[in-house]
């Protein structure tokens, strides 16, 4: 279903667009269970930017969503789509983050890793980011080719409108993120961005270790609501974060009880995490 070419970009660029993955009545109800999401917000939620230039709502593992997503993902194709792109025997699902800008003046999202404050390693995991409008490339995903395979830095913490580069930790353990819209904007040459416009039923599947951000609305684009599934298979292991801030010490800021129970370069694996097949 997946032709070799993808496979072989995802694998190497760390991203890849997988266009009409699923239907328009699949993707009604997996908007009705976002905007429930959105509508009924859990304990993560992440207001920091409130108030400014990048004001989004952001929401991650919501645990009132949980069994709402976990049944969608058993039905829908997702565990076929990651399983081929990864060439894994076995895939779980992690968790859900929405994303909801509105009203055409949320800018760009600050570059980031999503490494940088998850504790997961390993070649097997898999965003899949997912836009219920249509979306032109200038108002897409942004990602820095095979920068999953390069440097994990630093954040960003996501705090700091007016510093994207702004660190999730700040005690030196990882490098502080480069100013990739700054060099962009001397040499657009100096990163090698990847992103695609997108339809409704396209699913951008990318590693949570790429580099990757953009995605603004402006007037033309005013609204967009995305949201992000997480998949992993066998190669996936649990990687200790640094101590130095509490919010992501040791375990990251989600499911921390059980990722307390793991070692570093554990496999990554957890009853809480539903195994799509
Ligand atoms: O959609 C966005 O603004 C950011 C998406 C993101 O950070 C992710 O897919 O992990």
């Amino acid at each position: 279903m997946i032709d070799e070419a993808t496979k072989q970009q995802f694998r190497e660029d760390g991203a890849a667009l997988i266009k009409n993955w699923l239907n328009p009545q699949q993707m009604d109800e997996i908007h009705e269970a976002f905007l429930w999401s959105v509508a009924n917000p859990g304990p993560h939620v992440f207001n920091r930017l409130d108030g400014t230039e990048l004001q989004t709502h952001i929401d991650n593992a919501n645990p009132r969503a949980k069994d709402k997503f976990d049944d969608l993902v058993a039905r829908m194709p997702f565990a076929d789509l990651y399983a081929e792109l990864w060439g894994s025997e076995h895939v779980w699902y992690y968790a859900e983050e929405v994303f909801v800008k509105d009203g055409g003046a949320s800018g760009r999202g600050p570059w980031h890793q999503d490494t940088s404050v998850m504790p997961l390693a390993g070649e097997h995991w898999g965003n899949a980011w997912i836009s219920f409008q249509s979306l032109p490339k200038k108002n897409s995903l942004e990602i820095i080719r095979a920068s999953h395979h390069g440097v994990r830095y630093d954040g960003a913490s996501f705090s700091n409108a007016d510093d994207p580069t702004d660190p999730a930790f700040g005690d030196g353990t990882l490098p502080r993120l480069p100013h990739i819209d700054r060099d962009l904007a001397q040499d657009p040459n100096s990163w090698d961005v990847m992103s695609w416009a997108v339809e409704p039923g396209d699913i951008v599947a990318l590693h949570p270790s790429s580099l990757h951000g953009g995605a603004g609305v402006d007037q033309e684009t005013p609204t967009r609501h995305t949201l992000v599934l997480r998949f992993f298979g066998d190669d996936a292991t649990f990687r200790v974060l640094p101590e130095s801030n509490p919010r992501y010490a040791r375990n990251g800021f989600l499911f921390t009880e059980e990722m307390a129970k793991l070692n570093d370069g554990d496999p990554f694996r957890s009853p809480i995490f539903r195994q799509l097949r």
